[in-house]
């Protein structure tokens, strides 16, 4: 297994060079992230001299979901970036990731370019989720925190509201990585209608969202923390980056990856 200190850190220090050596005396936002970054390498390096070397220390999986126009992308950029200014190694995922061939499917779908029956077009989402499962794994476990905008939720979530039965709906779920937190950022389908009005896009109808945000409450669980995204975006960002941060340091000291819906 991997530890954090032994892998690249999304900004690495290289302590034999004079421009990146942390200094005391020019204490930049960037010179912080790195001084963050070696003491998190040090905290890990006496965890594993206290608990040998098997610790489970990892990166966290954090999942924001809600509407469309709920904020998810602006948070999820903005607490990439928070991560990484403490030194933290985070990537921001999404799905459907389009760039795949299951994606590039999915998005013609979704821009009305073509029609799929809605179970073919939920396996896709799902099996766009399973293309990307392993390297998941593989980052988590390498100690990279993932803040992934869209997960199993929205594609259970939007299937359901069309009328597809909920419980086939997580049946292609099960087995994928559970996320560590899912943050749902909650606004009325009305108000998130505003922000920007909707595209072309085959599911921005007002009538449809509001299903959406009935079937989302169906799968509400404990790892759920549900954000208020009617208010300002510094603010949400606040609550977002403590929750998560909170998160990305219990999966630091070793907490256990587990999977979807499996009991
Ligand atoms: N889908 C599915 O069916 N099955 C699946 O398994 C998956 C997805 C994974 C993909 O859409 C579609 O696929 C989606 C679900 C379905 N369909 N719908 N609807 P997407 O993810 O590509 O797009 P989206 O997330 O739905 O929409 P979005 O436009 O990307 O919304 P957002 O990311 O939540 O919001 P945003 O871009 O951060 O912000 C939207 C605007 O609001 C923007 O102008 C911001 O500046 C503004 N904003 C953000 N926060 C605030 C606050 N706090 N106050 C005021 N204004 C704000
Ligand atoms: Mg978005």
């Amino acid at each position: 297994m991997h530890h954090v200190c032994c892998i690249s850190a999304s900004r690495s220090i290289k302590f034999g060079s004079a421009a990146t050596r942390p200094s005391f005396f020019s204490f930049s936002p960037r010179s912080f992230g790195e001084f963050r970054t070696a003491q998190i390498r040090m905290e890990k390096a006496r965890n594993e001299l206290i608990n040998g070397a098997n610790t489970e220390s990892r990166g966290a999986c954090i999942v924001l979901e809600g509407l469309d126009r709920s904020g998810k992308t602006s948070q999820s950029t903005r607490l990439v970036s928070y991560l990484e200014g403490l030194g933290h190694s985070a990537e921001l995922w999404r799905f459907p990731d389009r760039t795949t061939s299951v994606g590039q499917m999915i998005s013609s779908y979704l821009s009305n370019e073509s029609q799929l029956d809605d179970h073919t077009v939920h396996l896709l989402f799902s099996a766009n989720r399973w293309q990307k499962r392993s390297l998941m794994e593989r980052k988590l476990k390498a100690g990279t925190s993932l803040i992934i905008d869209r997960y199993s939720f929205s594609g259970v979530a939007f299937s359901s509201a069309k009328g597809l039965d909920f419980d086939w709906c997580k049946a292609p779920e099960i087995g994928l990585l559970a996320p560590d937190l899912v943050l749902y950022l909650d606004i009325p389908p009305e108000k998130a209608a505003e922000r920007g009005g909707y595209g072309t896009e085959r599911y921005e109808k007002l009538e449809f969202q509001r299903k959406v945000a009935d079937c989302y409450k169906v799968l509400q669980d404990p790892s759920w923390k549900v954000v208020d995204a009617q208010l300002p975006i510094e603010e949400i960002s606040k609550q977002v980056q403590e929750v998560g941060l909170k998160c990305v340091e219990q999966c630091l000291k070793g907490k256990q990856l587990s999977l979807l819906w499996s009991s």
